[in-house]
């Protein structure tokens, strides 16, 4: 059998949490063949809730979770983890600003990213789904790498919910099957800003952009409709994304550690420069993965329309790298 990988998830108390731990322990992240041992990270107050879905967790009974923590101290959630999954963050109150937004999180993600930083495997796999979650992975990088052990490279944030969004509007809008469309990038941040591009996507050899022949349409309707789909669900359910930014998280790091057999994703990284996209800034890119790497998706054409929206969407990132400069000094 397997060695266990320690697999790091925190804000587990949380409601992404709770559509997440159940299908990690169920195989359905690292495969149906690899025991996990859950180490999950909360706040002191969320203690008790912890301990509750671990008593539901034993309830299941699942052949693949060789074993669990909970705890409130980074050192000890974080130590010897091969991948963590960083969803607990501090939401938006009433009357806080985007500025204190950001602040209050460069807290939580400077402290955690020292943890993993010390702690960690020193191969770790690292999503950040809490937000803002490309400026929070930002900060744990620029925090973790000072102690020399895990790469900038290991750091990631999670633009795969906007990428899974995107697919299935173009399904509906095509007619094709969702699992028919291939080579969908969403570039950028994960925030009404992003950029999906369906300008390459095909569906059984055709091109879906062609296809659907509609330009007003992908700027009038299929962008806004994807940027503000977070708000159209809190709208709906009163309540933000859970189960599908859970089901987003692990299609991430399954796919970072299996492999895409060939096929694009979407995954917020470390830009090397690429597309124009300033060294280091966390940002979404195509790419494929193989051997628990990623590589970029090279020698796409940038047109003009693309340009405007790649920018301004690093706009908003180069503003959030800003607001948080200080405290990384
Ligand atoms: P909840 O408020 O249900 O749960 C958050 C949990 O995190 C709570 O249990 C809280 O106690 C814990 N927490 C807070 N600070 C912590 C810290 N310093 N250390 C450890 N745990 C801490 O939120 P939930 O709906 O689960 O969402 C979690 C995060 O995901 C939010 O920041 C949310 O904005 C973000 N999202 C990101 C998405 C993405 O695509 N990247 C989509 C869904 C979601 O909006």
């Amino acid at each position: 059998a397997k060695a266990p990988v320690r697999v790091t998830v925190t804000g587990a108390a949380g409601q992404i949490g709770y559509s997440l731990l159940f299908r990690i322990a169920s195989g359905e992240m690292l495969g149906k063949d690899q025991p996990v041992i859950l180490q999950l990270l909360d706040l002191p107050q969320a203690q008790k809730a912890v301990k509750g879905v671990m008593m539901e967790l034993e309830d299941c009974a699942f052949p693949l979770l060789a074993g669990m923590i909970a705890t409130d101290d980074p050192a000890v959630a974080f130590k010897d983890t091969q991948v963590a999954l960083l969803v607990g963050a501090r939401p938006r109150g009433p009357g806080m600003e985007r500025k204190d937004l950001l602040t209050e999180n460069a807290k939580i993600f400077t402290v955690q990213g020292a943890a993993i930083g010390q702690y960690a495997d020193p191969n770790v796999k690292v999503l950040v789904v809490g937000n803002p979650c490309n400026t929070n992975a930002y900060i744990a990088k620029a925090t973790a790498t000072k102690f020399g052990r895990v790469k900038p490279g290991n750091f990631t944030a999670m633009l795969r919910l906007d990428h899974n969004r995107a697919l299935s509007q173009l399904a509906a809008k095509s007619g094709r099957d969702v699992s028919s469309l291939k080579s969908l990038v969403v570039w950028g941040n994960h925030s009404p800003t992003m950029y999906a591009d369906y300008r390459y996507v095909t569906s059984n050899g055709d091109n879906v952009k062609a296809l659907i022949n509609d330009e007003t349409w992908n700027r009038d309707t299929f962008l806004p409709t994807v940027g503000k789909r977070g708000a159209a669900i809190i709208e709906a359910r009163g309540l933000s994304s859970a189960a599908s930014a859970a089901n987003a998280a692990i299609d991430h790091i399954r796919d970072w550690v299996l492999g895409s057999n060939g096929e694009w994703v979407t995954m917020g990284i470390p830009s090397d420069g690429s597309y124009g996209i300033p060294e280091g800034i966390i940002y979404g890119f195509p790419v494929t993965t193989a051997n628990g790497e990623y590589k970029i998706v090279q020698g796409l054409e940038i047109d003009e329309f693309s340009r405007d929206r790649m920018n301004f969407t690093l706009k908003e990132l180069e503003e959030e790298r800003a607001g948080v400069a200080d405290l990384l000094a």
